[in-house]
């Protein structure tokens, strides 16, 4: 079986919903490893609860980003992953480290990729107005936020929203498709090619745009 390490810096919602997933055995992976760059990340705690080892690795302590990335590099080699899986993590990565990891560095970020890379996403496409929203599992590249799509959800913003209200509908299409993306990888159904991202064998009739119906978001 597949062994996977994962990266956080806070919370942790999306690394329990894909342990959640491996417990079910919907994802055939073993978690190898949850690190974090961030001491006192509440994900650190629930994944130990699971016996999940952990490990903190301070970007403070580290003088570089170089150094901070060859620490990280260290870490997770010593578990060996076939797959690293960024959730929530919040540091970016050095060409080198990227690199290292090419083809089994996955992430997932809070809006449908191209539209808003970077930070403060929710925020941003409520400024922008836009009537759809999402987030996008991709494969990390040294140039941020641009890595082969391997799957996205959508959701409506609605009128009214405020930030929390936009995300929260977010993340819970977040913790729909990351363990997806997960398991196509760990069933060998990703294939780079071009730069894209084809997936072999669609299981369970599911498409790779996630799209709740919009009754189901509607607040009340
Ligand atoms: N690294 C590379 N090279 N490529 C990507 O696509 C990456 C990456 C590292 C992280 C996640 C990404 C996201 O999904 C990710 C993708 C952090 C920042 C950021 O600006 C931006 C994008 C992402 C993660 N971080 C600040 C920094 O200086 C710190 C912010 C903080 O600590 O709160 O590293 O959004
Ligand atoms: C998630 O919304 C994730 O997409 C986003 O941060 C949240 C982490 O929540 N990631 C980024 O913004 C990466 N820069 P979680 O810790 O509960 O999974």
């Amino acid at each position: 079986m597949k062994s996977i390490v994962i990266l956080i810096s806070g919370r942790g919602s999306n690394m329990e919903s894909l342990l959640d997933a491996v417990a079910s055995g919907a994802v055939p992976v073993r978690v190898a490893a949850v690190l974090s760059n961030r001491p006192d990340a509440k994900g650190l705690d629930i994944a130990a609860a699971r016996d999940v080892p952990t490990r903190v690795i301070d970007h403070k302590q580290y003088a570089s980003r170089e150094a901070f990335d060859a620490a990280m590099v260290e870490a997770i080699d010593a578990f060996a992953p076939d797959l690293v899986v960024l959730a929530g993590f919040m540091r970016i990565l050095t060409d080198g480290f990227v690199c290292h990891y090419e083809g089994r560095l996955m992430n997932i970020h809070p809006s449908l990729l191209p539209s808003f890379p970077g930070l403060h996403t929710h925020q941003r496409a409520l400024e922008e107005g836009v009537r759809i929203h999402g987030c996008t599992v991709h494969f990390v590249t040294p140039a941020l936020d641009h890595g082969p799509i391997i799957v996205q959800a959508a959701v409506p913003v609605l009128d009214g929203d405020d930030e929390d209200a936009l995300a929260a509908r977010v993340l819970a299409q977040e913790h729909r498709v990351y363990p997806l993306a997960v398991r196509w990888f760990a069933e060998g159904c990703l294939r780079l090619i071009g730069g894209r991202v084809a997936v072999d064998a669609e299981q369970g009739g599911e498409s790779l745009l996630i799209s709740p119906a919009v009754g189901a978001a509607r607040p009340g």
